[in-house]
């Protein structure tokens, strides 16, 4: 043991090429084990940067010269090893220490591009050959040397699902501020655009999944379910059985990783004959991998899902989800606090309604009604139940039509269907009265139609002008808020 960690030690300092001279054949087999002590070391503040740095030289290797890019010998798998498994051993912070990095030690050579685009300017007044020479090579540097590595690491065993795992702790890391390094967030965009390649949907298999799939797909549906928990195995069983359809995306890469998977209920007319089914609701869609992130396998499994259940069905002419709506309690508790500390008289409901909630929950009723919906206790009255219904509608309608960031619908799901091209359709009221429905939405949820027809102009329309397409329904309701409630 003692033998090994001076090995490994050495391995930390003395770099690769006299180690592998000392191990000779022991090179592999210790590999695992010297990373995680050289990650132990990292524990020890003074050892950090050199260990990563000793790691990195080893495994990133230099961008060849333009004139002999494609000549220069295999890199060895032992590489992609090394990095991951350096990698894996590392503690979350040590993570985003190594990310840094990589991503900026490890990238773009700044100074040779910086040349290499004067030289491009002057190529243009010189001949067009000359200047197509000139981009070619501007494009080469560009590449990060990373980028290199990634792709290697991409075809060893494994490697694939280690870097949408790297991908997912790069998201997370921007996201918990844990770095705002503008050179992560470069690393993030080249393993975007080549995830976005290697799980593009040509790559991609639609699988059906059903109570003969295998035992580990069904446990993975319901372990990343991320809409309706799924409760025990009688549950799952049930999305997969008689007049319902769930479908994944799988790629060969990662056999047996459902990517994203969408639960369909058949309904009308099924009752005596399948055949004439006429409605597809999609009720929950759930990508399983961080890492892909933004590269829209949903928007495309939806499509294709439409595709199949057609050919399965020829009498199917509604397509339509039925989403949940998170954020909605939030964002409405949030007004009611703001109002507060505002010392405003909240004028989101109107006097009248304000008076009558008074009159069955006492006073003060805004205070009295935050906690009544911050506790889900409200819906242990019919009464109260009617008198908010009304109100409840129209606040909820705004907030997935009116309410926006950058311009685009502030819910996530809506944003999601409306990329897709489908139409705010119908907001149903005591929808989902769990208590995880109740806390979201207040029991609220909303149908996205998607009439096939009109799905590419209403997506595009969406994404250029962002106009929301919505129903009759939803702009009565709009419009009532807009008649009776003031932010
Ligand atoms: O990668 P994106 O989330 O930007 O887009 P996708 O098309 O890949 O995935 C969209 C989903 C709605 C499936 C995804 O965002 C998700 O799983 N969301 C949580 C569950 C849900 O609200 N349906």
């Amino acid at each position: 043991m003692l033998f090994f960690h001076h090995i490994s030690l050495l391995s930390c300092l003395a770099g690769r090429y006299q180690l592998r001279r000392l191990l000779g054949k022991w090179h592999r087999s210790t590999l695992v084990f010297r990373t995680s002590v050289c990650a132990t070391h990292l524990r020890h503040g003074s050892f950090a940067a050199s260990a990563m740095e000793e790691v990195l030289r080893r495994t990133v290797v230099p961008l060849p010269a333009y004139e002999i890019q494609g000549k220069s010998p295999p890199v060895p798998e032992s590489n992609s090893m090394e990095f991951i498994n350096f990698y894996r051993s590392l503690e979350t912070s040590q993570k985003v220490a190594f990310l840094e990095k990589v991503s900026q030690e490890f990238g773009v050579d700044h100074q040779a591009v910086a040349e290499l685009a004067l030289k491009l300017v002057e190529s243009q007044k010189r001949d067009a050959a000359t200047m197509l020479q000139a981009e070619d090579r501007l494009r080469y540097y560009l590449t990060p040397r990373y980028l290199a590595l990634f792709g290697h690491i991409s075809r060893v065993e494994g490697g694939m699902k280690f870097l949408l795992d790297l991908r997912g702790d790069v998201i997370e890391a921007l996201a918990a501020k844990a770095t705002d390094s503008p050179h992560i967030r470069g690393l993030n965009a080249t393993l975007k655009s080549m995830l976005s390649e290697w799980f593009s949907v040509g790559l991609l298999k639609l699988e059906r999944i059903t109570w003969k799939s295998p035992c580990e797909l069904l446990q993975k549906i319901s372990q990343y379910e991320a809409v309706h928990p799924v409760r025990n195995w009688t549950d799952i069983k049930h999305r997969v059985g008689p007049y319902r359809r769930c479908y994944a995306f799988t790629n060969g890469a990662m056999p047996g990783e459902p990517l994203v998977f969408l639960h369909v209920a058949l309904t009308e007319e099924i009752t005596d004959n399948i055949q004439k089914v006429k409605a597809a609701v999609f009720y929950s869609i759930s990508s399983t991998q961080v890492g892909l992130q933004g590269v829209e396998l949903g928007n495309y499994l939806i499509k294709r899902v439409v595709r199949e259940l057609q050919s399965e069905f020829p009498s199917l002419d509604q397509f339509s989800s039925l989403s949940p709506i998170p954020g909605f309690t939030v964002w409405l508790l949030g007004l009611l606090n703001q109002q507060r500390n505002d010392g405003r008289r909240s004028k989101i409901l109107m006097d009248t309604e304000w008076q009558e909630i008074e009159r069955l929950v006492g006073s003060p009723a805004p205070e009295r009604l935050r906690k009544l919906l911050s506790t889900n206790e409200w819906v242990h009255s019919e009464q109260l139940m009617d008198i908010l219904k009304p109100i409840l509608m129209r606040l909820c309608s705004w907030y997935l039509y009116g309410e926006k960031h950058r311009s685009y619908a502030l819910n996530q799901v809506a944003n999601f269907h409306l990329q897709n091209g489908a139409t705010m359709w119908r907001l149903n009221w005591k929808a989902d009265m769990s208590p995880r429905g109740i806390s979201a939405s207040c029991g609220m949820m909303v149908n996205y139609r998607y009439f096939l027809p009109d799905i590419g102009a209403n997506s595009a329309k969406y994404l250029r002008t962002k106009v929301i397409e919505a129903s009759e329904q939803i702009l009565n309701l709009v419009s009532q808020f807009q008649k009776n409630s003031k932010l």
